[in-house]
């Protein structure tokens, strides 16, 4: 009954940064595992329940013989029968799950061939590269919708992770490695990410939105953008003496952000 009572509560369950409300594929699989292990888990609580309940009841004593079968049948049953079961549909229905959150070829690449894009964690902010155009956006990532994006994520300095929980799994960025998570959106929109992994004390900020546009705006903007980007740096480029450091802080690494052709693409959930 409580858990039942607990049941218009799931209502929450939505919201711009709930696994649970996927709006991808990638992320639909793991609100598919979510929901079958907590129904499984509300089976095993009722089942809790009711050996307890059982177990509470008055009864002759048992004879050493009957002692001697019923802990035989605990054994088999709940030392190997029971997480057998359990382990085996763990793998039946985790292992898919886990797979569509990789960069396999060829399985859901309806939309085209999957986009690379690099997210590139810095305290306490997401630097966003596109390595075929050189774009480069600051807590912000825009995508075609449709399409399967392979996203690589990197560090430098500490360790952050980068979670868009709509769109697909959570990864760590590394200092020193590349790790892939592959993503997709389904629909046009805007969704939010954040970093997972606390990493200082801007953690809490270091958050990025994704925006999910129709394929032919995404290409749109992504020309403007190179435009864009090409005649910022071109009386940059002449005004330097030195070699370019990391850009600091408070400025976009030499990047649009906010292109006005990739504006009208819904709002944030
Ligand atoms: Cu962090």
């Amino acid at each position: 009954m409580c858990a039942l009572a607990l049941l218009p509560g799931l209502g929450a369950c939505r919201g711009p940064l709930s696994a649970l409300d996927p709006a991808g594929p990638s992320a639909g699989a793991i609100a598919q595992v979510w929901w079958w292990m907590f129904g499984v888990a509300a089976l095993v609580w009722l089942g809790v329940c009711v050996a307890g309940a059982l177990a509470m009841r008055r009864r002759a004593a048992l004879t050493p013989a009957q002692h001697r079968r019923t802990a035989r049948r605990w054994l088999i049953g709940g030392g190997l029968l029971l997480p057998g079961t359990a382990i085996t549909a763990l793998l039946v229905f985790g292992s898919p799950a886990g797979l569509h959150q990789l960069p396999w070829p060829g399985a859901r690449d309806a939309g085209g061939a999957p986009l690379r894009v690099e997210a590139i964690g810095h305290q306490w902010w997401w630097e966003v590269h596109y390595p075929d155009s050189g774009l480069r956006l600051r807590n912000e990532m825009r995508i075609p919708a449709g399409r399967a994006i392979d996203v690589h994520t990197m560090s430098r300095d500490v360790i952050h992770s980068f979670w868009v929980p709509r769109l697909g799994g959570k990864l760590d960025a590394v200092p020193g490695r590349t790790l892939v998570v592959r993503l997709q959106a389904d629909r046009p929109g805007a969704y939010r990410g954040v970093c997972a992994e606390f990493c200082g004390t801007g953690h809490a900020h270091m958050g990025l939105v994704v925006q999910a546009m129709p394929a032919g705006d995404f290409e749109a903007w992504m020309q403007q953008a190179q435009k864009a980007q090409q005649s910022q740096q071109a009386p940059q480029q002449a005004q330097e003496t030195g070699p370019s450091g990391p850009p600091h802080a408070g400025a976009a690494p030499a990047a649009p952000t906010a292109p006005a052709a990739a504006s009208a693409t819904g709002g944030a959930r």
